[in-house]
């Protein structure tokens, strides 16, 4: 399993009309393989259930499955792993719950942070804002192209550009060579989620064949 290509997080708090299975489905059959489940605001409860019923269409889409923040919601669901912030559980108490089999990936927002990940066990970073985005109500400024670069050029574990991300800049960003790129808004506010997704997924494919 390998964390490359679209990044896709679900997050319907952006999009209350759909439940985040029903996201989860449309950006399965948009060919994404890479599915985050970011449940801000749900109740342990909740979040644990959409998690089990997202981690099922994942598993059938042979698709990999992280949860944002909640190594124990990874654990129970199965999911492929857990996606942590700079406040969330360090990697090390994470790892203590999840074991080395399940990925552990963290947000960077400098390239201090992204080598001390790599350092700490992490299996992959996020990096961003790369761009200005207004997803993340407490994001940092954006970061730029030439920050992801040198991050890149400076870890070994896979790098995730995050924030701001859109089928316009797509070029760019896999310009700089990142593994892969995690988009919400410019999928899940699109007039047809299948459609963006696979323009995404195909803009890594053609860029990157293997
Ligand atoms: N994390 P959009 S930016 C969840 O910089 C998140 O770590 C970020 O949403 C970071 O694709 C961000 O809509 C929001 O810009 C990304």
């Amino acid at each position: 399993m390998k964390i490359k290509g679209l990044y896709a997080i679900i997050d319907n708090s952006i999009l209350p009309s759909f439940s985040n299975a029903e996201i989860a489905k449309k950006v399965l059959t948009g060919g994404a393989q890479i599915l985050q489940l970011r449940g801000k605001g749900l109740s342990s409860k909740e979040l644990l259930e959409q998690a089990r019923e997202i981690r099922e269409l994942t598993r059938t889409a042979g698709a990999i499955l992280i949860v944002n923040d909640r190594a124990d919601i990874a654990l129970l669901s199965d999911a492929d792993g857990v996606h942590l912030g700079q406040d969330d559980l360090p990697i090390s108490e994470a790892r203590k719950i999840l074991g080395k089999e399940k990925m552990i990936g963290i947000s960077t927002h400098s390239l201090e942070q992204a080598v001390k990940a790599e350092q700490e066990g992490a299996d992959y970073i996020g990096f961003g804002p790369v761009f200005g985005t207004k997803t993340k109500a407490d994001a940092e400024g954006a970061k730029g192209l030439r920050a992801l670069l040198e991050v890149k050029q400076r870890v070994s574990i896979p790098v995730v550009a995050i924030g701001g991300i859109n089928l316009e800049n797509m070029g760019e960003v896999i310009d700089a060579g990142p593994d892969g790129a995690a988009v919400i808004s410019a999928i899940i506010k699109a007039e047809n989620i299948e459609d963006a997704t696979r323009k995404f997924v195909e803009a890594f494919s053609k860029s990157r064949p293997d």
